[in-house]
Order: structure tokens, then sequence, then C-alpha cells
């Protein structure tokens, strides 16, 4: 087979007595490396876009070179590749090294799991997808998307599907004080005969993807141009509905399980596709539904900065105030008694408590790719 000549360990430059770890010195420096962008991983394969946007453009599929072994390699991150990176048919490039990230979105497993999940890199924006209903919306996840994207210097966007089962008002309410672009997505309006929206989870009438709103569908569109944008949510919110919207791609849809009212995991690894009719540069990355987003890489004292609309109010606080539920005289409690925050004020300062009573102090390890 053509991958066999391809195999990681050709990467080795001779014996080595010590181990089969190359010394630094012996390694090759792949000068002639080609550079791609990844846009899938799936069980050890790795397909990168190379010459992008040129008549030469094509898509080369690679494997990980020994040396990276323990290098996590995202959807997004520019990568250099050797060997046989035509992009015909069964051939196997072999990935040598993963540039510099602009941005790296991580999370944990949960908020004690030292072990960073990569999710994508150089993205410069993150659309935090929930439903309006089925499944339920939830703050939680919400903030600590908020905190994971501020953390990681990326742009957060808030994207609000299903609102043709619930008016998310009330959950919209809890983000109107922050700096935060929402777009609320629905299914178009079904004409007489009823061809699509039959059910709860709409579904065109040959079972593919729900037919959305156009309105909405271009309101997100307008947010996209010339951005690497990534979605993250639950599994079962939309995120594949909307892609298909955006490319005109076909990704799998699914349901939502009636019992447990989670999502099937239809998608299971994240794929970034190219934005036609937009300025060269702009992708969408699809992800797979996550249950949890842990912060364990966050640093404590960066969680307040994803609660703008409470951040003016540690003025009041005493030098060294952690402003959690432990701190005595947080000038917190005053300032969203006094109404400055709003009605929801209440809840977002026990959701930033939640969050800062949460982060875990430990320094994270490895950094692993989602799903890993
Ligand atoms: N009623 C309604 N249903 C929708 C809407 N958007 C998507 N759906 C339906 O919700 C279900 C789940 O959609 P997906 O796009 O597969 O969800 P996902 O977020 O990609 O899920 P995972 O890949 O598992 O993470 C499908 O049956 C869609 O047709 C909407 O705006 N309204
Ligand atoms: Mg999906
Ligand atoms: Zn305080």
């Amino acid at each position: 087979m053509a991958q066999r000549e391809w195999d990681e360990s050709d990467v080795r430059i001779r014996p080595n007595k010590r181990g089969t770890r190359p010394r630094t010195k012996d390694r090759p420096s792949h000068e002639d490396a080609v550079v791609g962008r990844i846009v899938t991983v799936d069980r050890g394969r790795y397909t990168a876009i190379v010459d992008e946007d040129t008549p030469q453009e094509r898509l080369v599929v690679a494997a990980r070179a020994r040396e990276l072994r323990r290098t996590a390699v995202v959807p997004g991150d520019f990568v250099g590749l050797v060997g046989d990176v035509s992009g015909r048919p069964d051939t196997l490039a072999r990935l040598v090294r993963v540039q510099e990230r602009e941005t790296l979105l991580r999370r944990s497993a949960d908020d004690t799991d030292p072990v960073e999940r990569a999710v994508v890199a150089n993205a410069d924006q993150l659309v935090i997808v929930v439903a309006a209903a089925n499944p339920e919306p939830r703050t939680g996840f919400i903030d600590r998307a908020l905190v994971a994207a501020y953390d990681a210097g990326i742009e957060p966007l808030l994207l609000v599907t299903k609102a043709d089962l619930k008016d998310p008002a009330e959950l919209l309410a809890n983000y109107s004080l922050l700096p935060l672009t929402v777009v609320v997505s629905r299914t178009a309006e079904t004409d007489d005969d009823g061809a699509a929206g039959a059910g709860i989870d709409a579904r065109g009438a040959d079972g593919a993807s729900a037919k959305l709103d156009d309105e909405a569908v271009a309101a997100l569109r307008a947010e996209l141009d010339g951005h690497v944008t990534v979605l993250l949510g639950h599994s079962g919110v939309g995120k594949s509905t909307m892609v298909n919207a955006l490319t005109g791609a076909d990704r799998a849809t699914g349901g939502v399980n009636a019992v447990t009212g989670r999502g099937r995991h239809t998608s299971s690894s994240a794929l970034a596709l190219r934005l036609e009719d937009s300025p060269p540069g702009s992708w969408i990355i699809d992800t797979p539904g996550i249950r949890s987003f842990g912060l364990a890489h966050v640093d404590p004292d960066r969680i307040l900065h994803a609660f703008a609309d409470l951040e003016p109010g540690i003025e009041g606080c005493a030098r060294g105030c952690r402003h959690d539920a432990a701190a005595v005289e947080c000038g917190l409690d005053a300032w969203v008694a006094a109404g400055n925050a709003g009605e929801a004020g209440p809840a977002r300062l026990a959701s930033l408590r939640r969050l800062l009573g949460a982060g875990a102090r430990e320094e994270p390890q490895d950094t692993k790719e989602l799903g890993s």
C-alpha cells in the first residue's frame, strides 16, 4: 500500500542508540515543506487545503510525523507538509510542522481536569450556539464559552436557534448589558401545504436539513466576512443546519432525543468550510456537539473579563478581593443590589461566582485534540 511508504518512522534520520527519538540537530529542516490549512482531522488523518485560492488548490491528506506525536493539530492550523503533496487519491503526505497560532480555542473536559483539549486554531470569532428550546439553553454554558473566548483573544457572538419553538427573550435578558452581538435564528415560515417544519425538530420534506429563515441566515452571514469563525454548542442545537444554510454544504443533521433532550452527536469531527462569495480567508468551522466546557486552563483572574456588565463593580472591593462566594465585603454585591447590572444582575453574579468557585488552579499539562 502506498501508505506504507510514508510510515511515520521515516522521520528518523538514522538509528539512534538512545532510542528512536531523533536528536534535535538531526531533524530535517523541511525547508521544502508546503503550507496547508487544516480543514478536518479524522482518526489520525489530517486533511489540509494547499495552495488555497490558486489554480493549484487541492486537498492533501497527511499523517502526523513521529516528532509531532505529542502536538495537537486541529482545524484551522497552518501546517508544513512534505512527501507526496500532490493530493492525488490514495496518497499520504507527512505533516512535519505546525505554524505558530494566532489564537487557540481550548477547553478541558471539566474544571478539575488539567488536560487541555485544543478545539480550533486561528479562529478570530466564536459563535456560541444555543437553542431557544430542545435542547434547553443553559446560561452556564454560554458564560463558560464567553470566558474561553475572551481568554483566547477570540471575539464571541451568540446565536440562538429554534426561535420558532420558543421566544428567547428571557434568555437574552441575561446578556442585554454585554457588548455581545446576538443573532436569533428560526425555521422558515411554512407554506400552506406545510412541507417543512413539522414537529419540534424541523426537517425538510426530504428528511434533509431544516429550512432556515433567510433573514436569520443573512444576519449571521453578515458577521462572517473576512473572519475565521467557529461554531460551538451542545449537540442538537442546529450548528450543522446553520453551516449548511451558510455554505450550501451537506453536513448530516440529526434529531434531538425526545427522552433525554440531548442531541445524538450527529457530527463526529470538526470541519472547516470556506464561505464562497466572501473575501478570501472567510471560513466557518462546524464542530461536534460538546457536553461541557471545562475551564481548568483559565486563570481565575481572567474570568471576570467575560462579565463586562459586572466588571466596573469591583471598584468598591477591598484590595486583593477574589470576588468569589467566600469574599467578605465584595463590592459586587452592593453594585448588583443597587441595580447597576440590571434585572439580570443577581443571576449574572451567581454565574460568575459559580465559575470562580469552580476554576481549577492547576497548571495544564498536555494539549489534546478535541474528542480525544
Ligand atoms: N425547529 C427547529 N429545528 C431546527 C432548527 N435548526 C435546526 N433544527 C433541527 O435540529 C436538529 C439538530 O440539528 P443539527 O444541525 O444536526 O445540530 P448540531 O448542533 O449540528 O448537532 P451535533 O452535530 O450533534 O452537535 C435537526 O433535526 C434540525 O433540523 C430551527 O431553527 N428550528
Ligand atoms: Mg452537527
Ligand atoms: Zn470583589
